[in-house]
This record gives structure tokens, sequence and C-alpha cells, in this order.
């Protein structure tokens, strides 16, 4: 295996390690199980995996507090427990039962939690974006001190919407940390052929939005940048541009014919660059925990989705009365 060049506090403590290999751990194991429920036929329609990803939402609600907000695309199921909404209530959905989150009704793509502000789950590219200057923009009108993550794609990155949030964010000093998760491809277009710079983070430049690259596959470094961009945020400074570079192994959604890239592209990134990998070599390499450990670790997070994927079989459909029902909101 090559060498790593990635950053990373040597002082970071067990605890924290342990917590974020299970965190990433349990995203990996439960994206594994949905690709299986998948190919069984009991999850049906859109479901795009965020295996690959996982330090990026790890970090970056190692650094959020309660009542910050969070809304994404439709690769959604790992920011869903990060911010600790029940695996159940998700791979329940998934499958389209009534014990999911919406009901049964949204799928992969279409959940909320209200008490954990997570908005989505949005399936039009880029449509998160200005949403999620508009829970800032909540937040700021109540005159307390939020933040929110608005969370979107390379390919995302492109669309007018963006720029026109950007400009009132920086404008109205949104209290937004605006997330370009550069996984590099854009379904079957990579990032090459669709920028016209290669660079995301600068995009802010012209609003006056500060931006920064940062290595999405090193949790430590998602986090640092976080704190800082959370500070920067929190101090009535306006939004912030944070540009992940990271990767996902698996295809764009659960029918892609992977001719855009190589398999040994794939390979490389994840015998070099692996997140879950990183962690564990902190781990091992400070004495904070044994492989056995690590390997009960695994064991425990398998049966929380195991327990989960059980669940969302024996939940019941939901009735045929369910199709009149959430169309409207009361008001
Ligand atoms: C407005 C709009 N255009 C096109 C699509 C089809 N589409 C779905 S995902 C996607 C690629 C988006 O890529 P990116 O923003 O990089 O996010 P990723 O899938 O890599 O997470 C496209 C073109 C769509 N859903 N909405
Ligand atoms: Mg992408």
């Amino acid at each position: 295996m090559a060498a790593k060049k990635k950053t990373g506090k040597s002082n970071t403590s067990a605890e924290e390690l342990l917590g974020y290999y299970r965190d990433m751990l349990l995203i990996r194991r439960f994206e594994e199980k949905a690709g299986q429920l998948y190919g069984m036929g009991l999850i049906g329609g859109f479901c795009h995996l965020y295996i690959g990803q996982e330090a990026v939402i790890t970090g970056i609600e190692a650094v959020t507090e309660e009542d910050d907000k969070r809304i994404t695309s439709y690769r959604d199921h790992g920011h869903m427990l990060a911010c600790g909404m029940d695996p159940k209530g998700v791979m329940a959905e998934l499958t389209g039962r009534e014990g999911g989150y919406s009901k049964g009704k949204g799928g992969s793509m279409h959940m909320f939690s209200k008490e954990k502000h997570f908005y989505g789950g949005h399936g039009i590219v880029g449509a998160q974006v200005p949403l999620g200057a508009g829970l800032a923009f909540a937040d700021k009108y109540m005159g307390n001190d939020r933040v929110s993550f608005a969370y979107f794609g390379d390919g995302a990155a492109n669309q007018g919407q963006v720029y026109e949030t950007f400009n009132m964010a920086s404008l109205w000093k949104l209290p937004v940390i605006f997330v370009i998760e550069n996984n590099q491809y854009a379904m079957g277009t990579s990032q090459q052929r669709a920028s016209s710079t290669p660079d995301l983070y600068t995009r802010g430049a012209a609003f006056g939005i500060p931006g920064e690259e940062v290595d999405g596959m090193d949790v430590l470094a998602v986090k640092a940048a976080t704190e800082k961009a959370v500070a920067h945020c929190r101090a009535g400074e306006g939004p912030y541009i944070l540009e992940m570079t990271t990767y996902r192994y698996r295809g764009h959604s659960m029918s892609d014919p992977a001719k855009y890239r190589t398999r040994e592209e794939v390979q490389k990134v994840r015998e070099e660059r692996d997140a879950i990998e990183h962690v564990r070599e902190l781990i091992l390499a400070g004495n904070h925990a044994s492989e056995d450990d690590l390997k009960a670790i695994d064991k425990e997070i398998k049966a929380v989705v195991n327990e989960a994927a059980d669940f969302s079989r024996e939940s019941p459909e939901p009735a045929l009365e369910e199709l009149w029902t959430d169309i409207y909101a009361e008001a």
C-alpha cells in the first residue's frame, strides 16, 4: 500500500478516534445493507449510496451543535445517520414501509426529521442550496447563532441557482456553510469534463465568500476546517464554502454502467485514501484499541444494521388511505 499523505493530529484522543470509526462504519455497513436489499428487490426506485464519502459528514457532524441545520441531495443516507436519525426509520423508508421517516411514501430521496433538523433529501440537482440559505435566513431573522449546512456535489456546483444563492447569502451575511462534496463525478461526467475551473472552493470569490479545499477522506482535516467555518458563521461573518475532495466507490445510483472510470482508479482510492482505514490505522498506531476491539465494534455495528434491516422488512406497507394524507400542510 502506498504511503499515506494525510494530515492528522497525533494528539486526538482514543475516544474521539473510536467515535469516528464507529460513525463512519455505521454509514458504510448501512449502505452495504441497503445495496443488498435493493438487489433482493426490497428497495425500489432510486437509491444513491454514500460509500467512500463517510469522512465528510462524520467530521462535520462532530462540530455541529444542537439546533444547527442540515440539508442535502438525494445521496442522503449518511447525513441522516450522522445527525442521529434512527437507522430503523431510515431503512424502513427505503423499503417503503409504514415505519419509515416519511411513512414509506418518500423513499430514499425524501426523508426529513424536524427533531434532528434534517431538511431532506432533494432529487433536483442543486435545489437544496437556496433552501439551505433559507434555513440560515430563518435563524438570522430569529436572532440566534445557529448554523445551517447546505451540501451539494461537484455537478450541482455548476447550477445557476447556486450562484444566485451565493449572492444573497453573502449580501445578507447568512450563517450558512456550503459544503461541496466533490466526489469527482456527476453521474458519468467527470469534473474535468464539466467544470471550467478545477477549484470549486474559489467559486464564491465573486461574492466575497471565503472558501477552502479540504481532504474529505480525512475526518480530522474535515473537522478542523469545519471548526473554522463554523466560528466564521457564528461570529456573524456570513457564509463559507468548504470543498471536500472525496470519492464515491459505488455507482451513481443502483444502475450505473461504470464505463466512465476504470476499476483500477476506484481500487487505487480504496487502497490509498480510504477514510475508515485511515482512522483504523491511527487507532492501532496509537495503541488505542486492538484488532480484536475493532472487530467487536464492527460486529456491534452489523447488529444495529441487521436490526434496522429486519425492522424494514417487518414494518407493514402503508395503508391505501395514506394516499390522501400529508399532501397539504394545515395552515
Ligand atoms: C436539475 C436536475 N438536472 C439533472 C438531474 C439528473 N441528475 C441526477 S444526479 C445528477 C448528477 C449530480 O452530480 P453531483 O452534483 O456531482 O452529485 P453526486 O451525485 O456526485 O453526489 C444528475 C445530472 C436532476 N436530478 N436534476
Ligand atoms: Mg459528484
